[in-house]
């Protein structure tokens, strides 16, 4: 392979202008887009995280006040769903990756695909304004009657940003739906779809049913707090357990929204960290729509304590556990996939090894949540926020991570420095658990969340949880450095450095403009590790 000639073409290459770049209809430069912006919110949810975080050193909350510690765990919550989380694995690894591993041109609507980046970032924009403007302090639920009645400060700005980036969502889930159906190679049936096409394909589904009802909530919460209509505020007729209902009617799918690619991006990462296909490869593709469907009928058990129905509780605790099922059908597929496998130790494949201990931590802990008997107890307390941070966190930025380490040579055309990434995993995953498993036992002892002066017996646990997140911060930062570095100096990647199967590790890296210079044609199952591995020796 001549690396000048491919490079020339590359899709990095082809134009160089801002307005080459601003302007793209290329899945990939959008991708790019996309991992640049969200890294931005990312970086803005952790300065957040760092007050919330030195705050809770001292038990009498000396760094912030009252008010201020309300608005920093907000713009946090707001910022980390959704500028980071939601958008992070789909709209930069699923912009990139889709069209490459179907074996197309591009998405069905590529410049639907560019107008889903503006939208994000006029959103995005709304929210930076949230922020010099001083912030919300409703936290990321915007629990009326707080919301619509007493809160100060900047609800109705703060609830348009959360509205207009629903819009980029609902938009790009529909361009991957279209994508997937109309937009697969010859050969590339359904029951040969990377599992990483299937899981975005059901979060997609999720995108596009959910959304929509988030931006009626925050419609009615801007006509009762402008207006007076009374929707919420029972004071005026309404009903604030309403607003819980459609709160969590989304809020629920929407951890899923986060998690589901995160488990495709692990089922891809499983199968080239072992070099086996994936066992049971029908299930792990079911088990995601499985999911994504089950998600929509749990939302209750964020009400348990809201004054519901008992019965309604009943139903929505039995209705959780199910969740469980597909979720543990993923672990034992992955774990019976890597079993015997020769198992790389590279970075992808750690963040990988880190994401299943960590994904089934906290969902188990989900599993105690959802018995209606522990989570009147616990409710409210730091054993919840341990828990979707160990899912969200620990699961999905794990995830993010291992996808980048996997596919940057793909995306840059350069290797990084292998040992500097096993590092980063490693602290990555020390910082982790130093943060937020004494958080479990925080909440199991009984400090609520959303406090920021609490008890002197908790300070301990909290100065454990605050040098972790110290850790955890400087461990996120180590990848920056290497990965920059690698830009200029890395060494060429090669079509297909982990010797993986699909499609796109056929192309060039970086790919061309066009993914492919012929239309390519799949004859064989997914991951096809043995037939590959005899193909490589004859
Ligand atoms: C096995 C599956 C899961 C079950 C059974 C489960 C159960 C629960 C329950 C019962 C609660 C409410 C606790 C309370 O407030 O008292 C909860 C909270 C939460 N869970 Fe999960 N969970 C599961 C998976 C997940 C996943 C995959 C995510 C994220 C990707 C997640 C994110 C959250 C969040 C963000 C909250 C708290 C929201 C808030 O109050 O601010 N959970 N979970
Ligand atoms: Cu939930």
């Amino acid at each position: 392979m001549s690396e000048t000639a491919t490079e020339r073409v590359s899709y990095l290459r082809a134009g160089h202008s801002l307005k080459s770049w601003l302007l793209t209809t290329d899945h990939k430069r959008i991708a790019i887009l996309y991992v640049l912006s969200i890294t931005f919110f990312f970086f803005v949810g952790a300065i957040a995280a760092a007050l919330i975080r030195l705050d809770l050193l001292t038990p009498a909350g000396d760094l912030l006040t009252n008010d201020g510690y309300n608005r920093a765990f907000t713009i946090h919550g707001v910022v980390m769903v959704w500028f980071f989380l939601i958008p992070s694995i789909p709209n930069t690894f699923g912009n990139f990756l889709l069209p490459l591993m179907i074996g197309a041109r591009d998405l069905a609507f590529p410049k639907l695909n560019l107008l889903s980046w503006y939208i994000y970032m006029i959103a995005g924009l709304f929210t930076v304004f949230v922020l010099i403007a001083g912030g919300v302090d409703t936290g990321w639920t915007f629990y009326t009657p707080l919301s619509t009645m007493y809160a100060n400060g900047n609800v109705i700005l703060a609830a348009s940003a959360v509205f207009i980036v629903g819009f980029s969502s609902i938009l790009t889930g529909l361009n991957f739906i279209v994508t997937v159906h109309k937009l697969r190679c010859p050969g590339m049936t359904w029951g040969r779809l990377p599992l990483f096409v299937w899981s975005i394909y059901a979060t997609s589904l999720v995108l596009v049913l959910a959304t929509p009802v988030l931006s009626i909530t925050l419609v009615l919460i801007s006509l009762e707090r402008l207006f007076g209509l009374g929707i919420f505020n029972p004071a005026l007729g309404g009903d604030p357990l309403l607003y819980q209902h459609l709160f969590w009617f989304y809020s629920h799918p929407a951890v899923y929204i986060m998690v589901l690619p995160a488990l495709g991006v692990i089922s891809e990462l499983v199968a080239a960290g072992a070099r086996k296909p994936i066992f049971g490869y029908q299930f792990v593709a079911a088990s995601s729509v499985a999911i994504a469907a089950l998600g929509f009928f749990v939302w209750g058990h964020h009400m348990f304590v809201s004054g519901q129905s008992a019965y309604a509780s009943a139903a929505f605790s039995f209705l959780s556990i199910a969740v469980a099922i597909p979720s543990g059908i993923k672990v034992y597929n992955w774990t019976a996939t890597l079993f015997k496998g020769h198992i790389s130790l590279d970075p992808p494949f750690l963040f990988a090894m880190a994401f299943i201990g960590l994904f089934v931590f906290g969902g188990l802990t989900g599993l105690m949540l959802a018995m209606l008997a522990i989570d009147v107890h616990v409710h409210d307390t730091y054993f919840v926020i341990a828990h979707f941070h160990y899912i969200m966190v620990g699961g999905t930025v794990s995830a993010f991570f291992g996808a980048l380490h996997y596919w940057w040579p793909k995306i840059v055309g350069r290797m990084y420095s292998i040992v500097w990434g096993r590092l980063a995993a490693i602290f990555i995953f020390l910082g982790f658990n130093l943060t937020f498993f004494p958080q479990f036992l925080l909440g199991y002892l009984g400090m609520p969340r959303r406090y920021h002066v609490y008890p002197p017996e908790f300070q301990v646990l909290n100065v454990f949880s605050s040098v972790g997140a110290t850790l955890l911060g400087a461990a996120y930062l180590m990848p920056f450095i290497y990965f920059i570095h690698s830009l200029r100096y890395g060494a060429p990647a090669g079509d297909n450095p982990w010797g993986a199967t699909g499609l796109e590790w056929t192309t060039p890296s970086p790919p061309p403009k066009h993914n492919f210079d012929s239309v390519p044609l799949v004859d064989r199952p997914p991951y096809d590790y043995e037939v590959e591995m005899e193909g490589d020796n004859a």
